[in-house]
């Protein structure tokens, strides 16, 4: 079975005016549907590996051979961080988290202002492409960015919420200015469903 583009679960213009309705389209129609084709491609002929629940494939790269590994990592990355991403965003969401969620990030990171300042920090000094996460690692919350398509999974984490911070996530309506898509971005952040990453990453 291979993978599969899922629909986006709003309309192109739903986190306007923080995300533009033409990065939106491009942002999923294009670049996400090439790397769910170009990891279906590099799995091609490796059935056992492309009826794997995405997680499990990036969890154990190793088993990946390794003609393959790089395409699966950086396109396989793409499918993953990118389905996270369409989820934990929404039309009119933003505030602040309530519950465990609110609490964790109270006790691992100061206040609610803090850990977005470390969130942005991250994602504005990720030198080139990547993403900002929270994720939890060990039991504990932390924030890493990583480079390309990297997720924290690949690592031994549990992704809760990533950023994307590739300039094709923000370029038409911001340009060079990524702190200004970091600030706007918290906008549109659906929390309920980061809460939902949470509580499956802390089992
Ligand atoms: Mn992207």
């Amino acid at each position: 079975m291979a993978y599969e583009l899922p629909a986006l679960p709003y309309a192109f213009d739903a986190l306007e005016p923080y995300i533009d309705a033409k990065t939106m389209e491009i942002h999923h129609d294009k670049h996400h549907a090439a790397y769910v084709t170009n990891l279906n491609k590099a799995l091609d002929g490796h059935a056992d590996l492309q009826s794997k629940p995405i997680e499990k494939l990036l969890a154990d790269l190793d088993s990946v051979p390794e003609p393959i590994r790089a395409a699966v990592r950086n396109n396989g990355g793409g499918h993953m961080n990118h389905s996270m991403f369409w989820k934990i965003m929404k039309k009119g969401g933003g505030g602040e988290p309530k519950g465990e969620l609110a609490e964790g990030i109270k006790s691992s990171f100061g206040s609610f202002a803090d850990f977005k300042t470390k969130v942005n920090d991250a994602g504005v000094k990720r030198f080139g492409s990547g993403w900002s996460w929270l994720l939890v690692k060990g039991g504990k919350l932390a924030i890493e960015s990583s480079p390309n398509q990297d997720n924290p999974i690949m690592s031994g984490g549990k992704p809760v919420m990533g950023v994307d911070v590739w300039e094709h996530a923000y370029y038409l309506k911001y340009q060079n200015r990524r702190p200004d898509y970091l600030e706007a971005w918290w906008n549109t952040v659906n929390w309920d469903t980061v809460a939902d990453y949470y509580a499956a990453a802390k089992k």
